[in-house]
């Protein structure tokens, strides 16, 4: 009688899966060694790497930057695949491409001097370098309390108490800037930084971001730059490897029955199916099942967050997402409900053909909103556009505008039609731009766009949320529980079931570099050396 071959089955096609199965295909000892597939709930590979077109463009819908390119397994691949050139113009925010482009307007169109605006910024640089551990400045802010006083402290709470030293010395008052007082102005500067903040961490309120976590947060060195050829390069070179049908598409998993441990049941399952046995067996969307021995799990937090609230047994819903059957154990479900996973969309927005700006480029626009109980705001900007930190074009002359969006903000942008969001952003970016300019001719100064282009990641259900984060009332230790496999290391118990059934991989399982792609990649690595080391197929890690 032939051996079966374990079967391993990924479930998830973006960074994290494509990476797992590239390394279990190419390692050399396991040429044959696994029967291998890549089951994908979307019709298309890269998750959260959604490289697109709009007015011309090619833009990203989601991942955008190589955060840092010294050390990145990303820049490495996108070096060998020479996807860091294009004669097409692409999406591309390098550096200070913007340096000499950037002005900071205040609502109403006041266009603020940079001497206004730059303490209050250089402000906020150190207190989130002081978060990030870069700093070991102790005068910053309470630099007297101990590493242990941190716990449960926001970076929104600490960054609002830097802020209130600072107000603490007296300032000359500015003047030319009509309502807008000094306090007023250095108060709008910070948030702006704040709602950056949001957009890079995707915590939809500062005040839920753990601040001792912050400093666990390793960057890689370096520029950080976007990828000529587009993200999905990335993505298509490690799926390239695979022959064909490996990745299936369209294969939405909807239970995962495991075998948390041996039982009488259990022991006849395994009676009866012989050799054949697989501890594992996936339900699909449409009615049909997988057995496997192992399953390595991708999706995204919020996707992990939806399923633990399903593991009520309900499966009747038709799109009632994922569940796992028995659940999870309580210390992984708790791990995957303390962890962070917020909302950033991309709004992209393309400009008339009469409003763009001829011989000048448009700038680099940084907005400054009144407070939203301010009596003096603008009663045209909808609520939803007053947390938007820039407005840029998504290269030096570029007809696309592209903002960022985090929160509640970017949730209600995905239930706004076309029609809203012209209305709303046009208002917007008028306002702020009425006097920008002011020797041109009044009509001038109307922004208008013709279409606009949204990404949608809060409410696909094959996503449910963007990245993810350390919320407070979690911590570092919860990044490592998520990437412990199922069932739990239980060499010594006599009732031990069949191991490393349930392996957990993606940007959510990585204690340092988590909310990244190369996150997800190192994950995916991590898992895949998992099994690898198991059936001592250990080769060259890495
Ligand atoms: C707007 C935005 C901007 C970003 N910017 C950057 C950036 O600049 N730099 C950076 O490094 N990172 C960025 N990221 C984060 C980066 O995109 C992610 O960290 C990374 O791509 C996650 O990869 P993953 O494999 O862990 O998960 P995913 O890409 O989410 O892959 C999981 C896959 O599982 C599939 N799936 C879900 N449910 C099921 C199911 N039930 N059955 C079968 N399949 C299922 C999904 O369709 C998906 O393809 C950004 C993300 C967003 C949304
Ligand atoms: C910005 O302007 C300075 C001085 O005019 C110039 O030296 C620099 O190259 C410019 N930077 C960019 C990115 O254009
Ligand atoms: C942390 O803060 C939350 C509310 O902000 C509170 O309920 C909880 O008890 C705090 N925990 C600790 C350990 O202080
Ligand atoms: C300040 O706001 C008031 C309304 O509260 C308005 O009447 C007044 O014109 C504003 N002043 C300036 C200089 O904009
Ligand atoms: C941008 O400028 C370059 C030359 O600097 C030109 O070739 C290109 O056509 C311009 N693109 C647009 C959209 O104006
Ligand atoms: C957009 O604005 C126009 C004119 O200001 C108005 O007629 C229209 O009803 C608005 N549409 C929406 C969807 O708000
Ligand atoms: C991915 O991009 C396409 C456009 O190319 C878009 O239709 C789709 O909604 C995007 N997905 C998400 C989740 O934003
Ligand atoms: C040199 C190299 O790795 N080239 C790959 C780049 O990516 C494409 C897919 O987009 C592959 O087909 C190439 O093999």
């Amino acid at each position: 009688m032939v051996a079966k071959k374990p079967k391993i089955v990924i479930i998830g096609a973006g960074m994290a899966g494509l990476t797992a199965a590239n390394k279990l295909y190419t390692a050399t000892c396991s040429r044959d060694l696994f029967d291998l597939c890549v089951v994908e709930g979307g019709t298309r590979i890269g998750g959260r790497i959604n490289t697109s077109q709009f007015g011309g463009d090619r833009i990203e819908m989601g991942a955008t930057w190589i955060h840092g390119i010294g050390g990145s397994p990303i820049h490495k691949i996108a070096q060998q695949n020479h996807s860091l050139h294009s004669d097409k113009p692409w999406e591309c925010m390098d550096g200070n491409s913007y340096e000499n482009s950037t002005i900071t307007i205040a609502e109403g169109g006041y266009q603020l001097d940079p001497s206004v605006v730059e303490p209050v910024s250089m402000v906020f640089k150190n207190l989130m370098n002081h978060c990030q551990g870069k700093e070991k400045d102790t005068s910053a802010s309470n630099g007297e309390l101990g590493v242990g006083s941190w716990n449960n402290v926001s970076v929104g709470s600490f960054l609002r108490e830097g802020l209130g030293a600072y107000f603490g010395s007296v300032k000359e008052e500015v003047k030319g800037y009509g309502n807008w007082s000094r306090k007023l102005i250095e108060e709008g500067v910070f948030a702006m930084h704040e709602n950056t903040q949001r957009t890079y961490t995707s915590a939809g309120d500062l005040l839920s971001l753990d601040y001792g976590a912050e400093s666990e947060y390793i960057m890689f060195p370096g520029e950080e730059i976007t990828i000529a050829k587009g993200y999905l390069s990335i993505i298509e070179s490690l799926a390239s490897v695979l022959p064909l049908g490996v990745v299936q598409l369209g294969r939405k998993v909807t239970k995962i029955e495991w075998q948390p441990q041996k039982d009488e049941d259990f022991e006849m399952k395994v009676l009866v199916n012989g050799c054949c046995f697989r501890p594992v067996k996936l339900h699909f969307c449409d009615g049909s099942v997988m057995h496997a021995d192992h399953v390595i799990i991708t999706v995204s937090l919020g996707v992990l967050k939806a399923a633990i609230n399903n593991d009520d047994g309900d499966d009747d819903g038709e799109d009632s997402g994922m569940f796992f059957c028995p659940s999870l154990p309580p210390f992984k479900a708790e791990a995957i409900s303390r962890l962070g996973f917020g909302v950033v969309n991309k709004l992209f927005m393309q400009l008339s053909q009469n409003t763009q700006h001829e011989k000048q480029h448009f700038p680099f626009l940084q907005m400054v909103f009144h407070s939203p109980q301010s009596e003096v705001r603008n009663k045209k900007i909808p609520w939803w556009m007053r947390r938007t930190a820039t407005l840029f074009p998504i290269y030096k002359n570029s007809s696309v505008l592209l903002s960022w969006f985090a929160g509640e903000e970017a949730l209600a942008l995905e239930s706004l039609n076309d029609e809203e969001i012209l209305n709303g952003t046009s208002a917007t970016f008028s306002t702020f731009l009425s006097h920008y300019n002011s020797d041109k001719k009044s009509h001038q100064n109307e922004v208008k766009f013709c279409k606009v282009l949204k990404s949608k990641w809060g409410t696909d259900p094959l996503f449910l949320g963007s990245y993810s984060y350390v919320a407070v009332g979690s911590s570092g230790d919860d990044l490592d529980i998520m990437a412990e496999p199922l069932p739990k290391d239980n060499n010594f118990q006599p009732h031990a079931s069949f191991p490393l059934q349930i392996l957990f991989a993606g940007e959510a399982t990585h204690r340092t570099h988590y909310s990244t792609t190369h996150g997800a990649y190192f994950s995916g690595l991590r898992e895949a050396n998992r099994l690898l080391q198991h059936y001592h197929c250990v080769g060259i890690i890495n």
